[in-house]
């Protein structure tokens, strides 16, 4: 880098300026740059999937805007996603949900699917240097249009999802073989209620057997990790949601499963950042679903936010970027989807960075006991030059600098996504 790059001299000048706080902040930037972000393939194309029978989106997720330019094959969204990773510093991930599978125009219902139809997707992910995470997809579809599918009352559509869930688990440990990075199998089902049930034990019941039955085959850990994810409520299941917190706490604990803490899923006003720590207690790894909630909607585009430096203070400050695997969750179609990926992942590192940064000062003066220190602080760090940090690394990684990713994400706009209907 010649001497006179204004993006070096604002980083030394930082350095500096964090140096005499006692941070280290190149030892900071190398702990970022091990931590992999799970981009979640569904921004791209609206949560729509590549199956050849169709079924309009259900099940209480619902994706408002009609930017144009959305993915309509597996091709686009993999170049829409190359794209995306060209604009993030550091290595990633890509998670998949098993209605992307590629089928060669066949109808391949979720009970058939099979790691042959991902084949496409490992190669490309081993071409990137990618690791690949991996959801069982049971919604939008015909069986799960009463609400319910591993706990629904019906045996042979229990069966059917769970035959699902087994498939979507192997092709996890298919992905996590081929490509030697272990996949998350993350398992959401939408099962729930609009109005108060009667009832709420048969399907918990139902829920908890239909899950024994999906994990009873044992899958080596190194190939593939299953998570569960709950929910307090959702659209069209307001009331009763069957796979809530407490149900699937209690079955991760007692099951050995990975949690998955989708920062949308709870109280408008409840963060996940307090349950992390709470929750590592007792399992040894986590997933997260980085998300927004604004509302009623939980899936905003992920901001820098105080929810979302509250997430990330409590991930590689204590040492758990191992244990807690951080993938992302939202969709947004009244955008670019491409900057849409680009602006949340851009954000999730950023608050990594600013945390590493921000943080060996601040608990310095609350283990001396100086509650008067922590504050002030905690206050002061809000305006260190973490900006110079971050354009540095940027520029480090050979990813675009400030808004310059922009400019890149219009001509693309303007090259490929308009051509397409
Ligand atoms: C839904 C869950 C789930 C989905 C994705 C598409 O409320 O958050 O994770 O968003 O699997
Ligand atoms: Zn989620």
């Amino acid at each position: 880098m010649p001497e006179n790059n204004p993006i070096e001299t604002a980083y030394r000048l930082a350095q500096e300026r964090y140096a005499a706080l006692g941070v280290d902040v190149e030892h900071a930037l190398k702990i970022l740059l091990q931590i992999p972000i799970s981009l979640h393939c569904w921004q791209g194309d609206d949560v729509g999937g590549f199956e050849n029978f169709g079924g309009a989106l259900g099940n209480g997720l619902a994706v408002t805007g009609n930017y144009p330019g959305k993915a309509h094959t597996p091709d686009e969204l993999r170049a829409d996603l190359e794209k995306t990773y060209s604009l993030i510093p550091g290595k990633h991930r890509l998670n998949l949900h098993a209605f992307y599978g590629e089928f060669g125009g066949k109808k391949v219902d979720r009970d058939a699917i099979e790691p042959k139809h991902f084949a496409n997707w490992i190669a490309w992910a081993k071409k990137n240097g990618l690791g690949l995470d991996f959801n069982p997809t049971c919604f939008s579809h015909q069986k799960s249009v009463d609400g319910f599918t591993l706990s629904n009352a019906d045996k042979g559509i229990r069966k059917f999802w769970i035959e699902h869930c087994i498939r979507s688990r192997e092709i996890g440990a298919a992905m996590g073989k081929a490509l030697g990075k272990t996949c998350v199998t993350n398992v959401w089902i939408p099962d729930g209620m609009k109005d108060t049930p009667a009832d709420r034990v048969s399907p918990r019941e139902r829920l908890a057997e239909s899950l024994d039955a999906v994990f009873k085959k044992k899958l080596s850990p190194k190939e593939n990790l299953d998570a569960v994810e709950p929910k307090l409520f959702g659209i069209g299941s307001e009331s009763f949601v069957v796979g809530s917190h407490e149900f699937y706490l209690g079955y991760a604990v007692s099951r050995k499963k990975l949690l998955t803490l989708d920062a949308g899923h709870y109280h408008p006003t409840e963060g996940i950042a307090d349950k992390i720590s709470s929750v590592l207690q007792f399992m040894p790894e986590i997933l997260l679903h980085v998300s927004r909630g604004v509302r009623w909607d939980s899936d905003h585009v992920v901001i820098l936010n105080d929810d979302l430096l509250a997430i990330a203070r409590e991930i590689a400050v204590n040492g758990f970027e191992k244990r807690v695997h951080i993938g992302l969750d939202y969709f947004d179609a009244s955008i670019n989807r491409v900057a849409a990926w680009t602006i949340g992942t851009r954000n999730m590192i950023r608050a990594l960075l600013v945390t590493l940064l921000e943080t060996p000062l601040i608990r310095s003066a609350e283990a001396s006991g100086d509650y008067t220190t922590r504050l002030a602080l905690q206050e002061e760090a809000k305006t260190l030059p973490f900006g110079a940090v971050w354009d540095y690394y940027c520029e480090s990684q050979g990813v675009p600098v400030g808004d310059a990713w922009l400019a890149d994400v219009k001509s693309y706009e303007k090259i490929v996504l308009s051509k397409r209907n």
